[in-house]
């Protein structure tokens, strides 16, 4: 009664074309009801329902098409059920696009306190209050369709590396039990998706079981999860390059919580179209502009009568109109305008990397895109 109307979807379901490849990497559109994500695509992480400092409708100006929320974070505040009776996260937090869901396992290890986890799922407590929960494969789908999900996420178990073999294992084959659950969980459910996440650690066997496993599930997408914890950049593409033959073509790839910069060029000449990261957003809430000419910290004095932008030629704003000596000011006050323009800059930064990246594969150029970008960067801090 209060807010106003969530747009009227489309009855479109869930589906995935590429236009163009270059090599192996490729460009194309998911379509589902609440619109339509270009891939490759880079998800701004919207962790408690808010992309930290910046507007919705500041992220959608910038290009992003899809944004990423938490399961965990938004199971203990406000709670799911709670989410649901308000109208769900896409009417609370204003965002009418595409939101991915990631299932809570992960940030389960990372944030709460005394976890255990067994073949019914992991038990916690809340990293707010200290309270005591339960989630099962079946409780996370379950949330997660509270919340109002469009593209939800397995439970899975992530072992941080470097690890053993038999733990790396282990948990992969539970994370595949828990993704047939959680598949007979989510059902049939029109316009939205279920994504299987590839585990396996740094062995390439087991990470080629897995990928198989989760392929003949026929699911509608698949993640590389398990990446980006403690490995060098060389074995993270390794592995990617390990799985990708193994997954279905026709279906989206997702690399979770990847990366800088050059992680998602690399990442995307070897095959995948999905990234989410907190790397632009907190970077800029710790004074980091990532930019054209490479990442500048604005803490630093020699930025302290610099009346240049970060970059003059950006459509952004908070890029093209604010000096870095102002910049340096509000990060050296702890003003919170200076988190804001550097986030704003920075996911500009990041979506406009993407753009450049779909361009470059139809014109099968993407090799020399990345050459130039890195020869930008080659170029920092003057
Ligand atoms: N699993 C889930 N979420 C994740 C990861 C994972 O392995 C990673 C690893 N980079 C980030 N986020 N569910």
């Amino acid at each position: 009664k209060h807010l106003e109307a969530v747009p009227a979807m489309s009855d479109t379901d869930f589906a995935f074309a590429v236009h163009a490849t270059d090599g192996q990497a490729r460009t194309g559109a998911i379509t589902m009801p609440r619109g339509k994500i270009r891939t490759p695509a880079f998800m701004p992480v919207g962790t408690a329902g808010t992309v930290k400092a910046m507007y919705a409708s500041q992220v959608r100006d910038l290009g992003a098409d899809v944004v990423l929320g938490n399961t965990y974070h938004l199971m203990l505040r406000p709670g799911a059920e709670r989410m649901a009776r308000l109208g769900g996260l896409h009417r609370f937090m204003r965002w009418d696009g595409p939101i991915l869901t990631d299932s809570g396992g992960f940030q389960v290890m990372s944030l709460s306190a005394l976890r255990k986890l067994d073949e019914q799922g992991v038990t916690f407590r809340s990293h707010v209050d200290g309270t005591a929960h339960h989630m099962s494969p079946e409780r996370s789908i379950e949330i997660q369709g509270l919340l109002g999900s469009d593209i939800q996420m397995q439970l899975d178990e992530c072992v941080r590396l470097p690890a053993e073999r038999e733990a790396i294992e282990k948990a992969m084959r539970l994370s595949l039990r828990w993704a047939e659950r959680c598949r007979t969980a989510f059902g049939e459910q029109p316009g939205k998706a279920m994504f299987g996440i590839v585990q396996g650690g740094d062995v390439p066997e087991l990470r080629i079981e897995s990928a198989r496993a989760l392929a003949d599930l026929d699911l509608k997408g698949y993640a590389i999860g398990g990446l980006a914890v403690g490995e060098p950049q060389a074995v993270m593409l390794a592995m990617i390059e390990t799985v990708e033959p193994h997954l279905p073509s026709t279906k989206p790839r997702y690399l979770m919580g990847v990366g800088t910069p050059d992680d998602l060029m690399r990442s995307v000449a070897r095959g995948i179209d999905m990234f989410d990261c907190v790397m632009p957003t907190r970077a800029g809430r710790h004074g980091l502009a990532y930019t054209r000419h490479g990442r500048i910290n604005l803490r630093n004095a020699r930025h302290a009568e610099d009346t240049r932008p970060l970059d003059e030629a950006s459509a952004c704003e908070a890029s093209r109109a604010y000096s870095r000596a102002y910049l340096h000011h509000l990060v050296r006050s702890d003003e919170i305008l200076g988190m804001m323009l550097l986030t704003w800059n920075n996911l500009a930064y990041y979506q406009d990397l993407m753009a450049g990246m779909r361009v470059a594969i139809t014109e099968g150029r993407l090799d020399a895109f990345c050459e130039e970008t890195r020869a930008g960067w080659a170029r920092a801090e003057r």
